[in-house]
């Protein structure tokens, strides 16, 4: 009788043991699927970009613009978050922006529009993708402010 128990419990080991290696192999097998959905190899590239009346500005408050142009690395995936950056005592709180990033092939992409109650959206592309050296993000609709919202530039280095 005893021994019976002793193969079961070893049957049950066995099978606990197998079960969880088909699970790590499983999930070593969906990681990479997850990561690199997109089949390249290079991390994502992730940028946040504050719009507001007086233009395109880094995180840390840096104005893009003029000769500060914004690199990023050919054959990444780039993710650029725009985000409403309205000072709460403007006038242009109550705005609304809308950033096309545009290259120059005319290959383009649009945020949603950014508001108070939409604060963040996010274009994402393969740089240098068909050749494109060069994209150009600007807003699209009439607001308070859109003079400085008309030349944000992206190379690809
Ligand atoms: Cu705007």
């Amino acid at each position: 009788m005893k021994e019976i128990m002793k193969e079961i419990m070893k049957e049950i080991m066995k099978r606990f043991a197998t079960g969880l290696t088909t699970l790590s192999f499983a999930a070593a097998l969906a990681a990479p699927a997850l990561s690199y959905a997109n089949g390249h190899e290079k991390a994502p590239l992730e940028i946040k970009v504050r719009v507001s009346e007086k233009g395109f500005f880094d995180e840390k408050g840096k104005p893009y613009g003029g000769k500060r142009l914004l690199q990023v690395p050919k054959d990444t995936m780039v993710k650029i978050t725009f985000v409403f950056g309205e000072d709460l005592t403007s006038l242009a709180m109550g705005d609304t922006h809308q950033i096309t990033v545009r290259a120059e092939d005319g290959w383009k992409q649009e945020t949603s529009p950014l508001w108070m109650m939409n604060r963040e959206s996010t274009v994402s592309f393969l740089a240098g993708e068909k050749g494109r050296m060069q994209y150009r993000a600007y807003c699209i609709l009439e607001c308070i402010g859109m003079e400085h919202l008309t030349n944000l530039l992206i190379q690809v280095v």
